[in-house]
């Protein structure tokens, strides 16, 4: 299992949210650039890029997310407002390795199964989910479709996983809902990804156990409830031991990684 940071890009900031509400912004950091780089040099291999204006439908982060991608030796996950062909395809080129679509993909399957069709293995669905139902738009509508109807649709499509928020969760540091997140592994045939509430190393090992496939880490993680060299170390993905970089590159299959033992700075490789 594979544990990645959140940054989350608000009005060219790294916020973040509790429950997803513009409102309750708990943590702004001016510098995302500086944030991408500190997660990957304390040893996560993996970041996830949410485009809160743009999920939110207030405007977008694209600059600054091309910014982060081209700069980040960090596999990368990018999701928030992805709702057409064009931030889709722009995404994919700008370099991320994965693009996480929820509205559209509740609205509209048979664009889903095209763009997942184009793109195997490369997009993943976001489930949004309160209490047990789905929500659309930057979580403030209802999509009016339950969890198990959605897995069911997304069975046989090419994804690279889907990932499940628990909204009522994020932001809260609360720990998880053990029972519905191995629920919600179980019900999908593909690789699930939980978001929303991990806030402690014993909610990790939980979502290991369970068959996850990844958890991404928001407040936990700023707040430093969460140790991050620790969490980096056991399910960062990526290790900061040079003899195991080679190891880890050829694994992620998109990285190729050196660290300089002398003062241990990473530095990139061709992707
Ligand atoms: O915090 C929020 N209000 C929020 C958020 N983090 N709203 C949406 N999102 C994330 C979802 C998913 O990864 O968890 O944006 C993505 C979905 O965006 P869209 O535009 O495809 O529904």
């Amino acid at each position: 299992m594979i544990a990645a940071p959140a940054v989350d890009l608000r009005r060219g900031r790294c916020v973040q949210l509790v429950g997803g509400r513009p409102e309750d912004e708990r943590v702004s950091l001016p510098d995302p650039d500086a944030v991408a780089d500190g997660w990957w040099s304390r040893g996560f291999g993996t970041l996830h890029l949410v485009d809160l204006d743009a999920a939110l439908g207030a405007g977008d982060n694209f600059p600054l997310i091309r910014r982060l991608l081209a700069a980040t030796p960090a596999e990368t996950q990018v999701g928030g407002g992805i709702r057409d062909d064009l931030r889709a395809e722009a995404l994919l080129e700008a370099g991320a390795d994965r693009i996480v679509v929820g509205t559209r993909a509740l609205d509209d399957p048979d664009w889903l199964a095209r763009l997942a069709g184009r793109h195997p293995g490369r997009v993943m669905v976001a489930a949004d989910v309160r209490g047990g139902r789905l929500l659309r738009k930057g979580w403030t509508e209802d999509a009016g479709i339950a969890v198990e109807e959605l897995f069911r649709r997304l069975a046989e499509l090419p994804l690279a996983g889907v990932l499940s928020t628990d909204v009522g969760r994020e932001g809260q540091v609360a720990g998880i809902d053990a029972e519905e997140t191995a629920r919600t592994v179980r019900a999908s045939t593909h690789p699930v990804w939980i978001s929303g509430g991990v806030s402690s190393q014993d909610d990790l090992k939980h979502l290991e156990r369970s068959g996850a496939a990844g958890a991404v880490l928001g407040m936990a993680l700023y707040t430093e409830m969460l140790d991050a060299d620790e969490v980096a170390r056991r399910w960062g993905g990526g290790s900061r031991d040079p003899a195991h970089d080679g190891e880890g590159a050829a694994a992620s299959g998109s990285l190729t990684d050196t660290e300089d033992a002398a003062n241990g700075t990473r530095t990139r490789g061709e992707r």
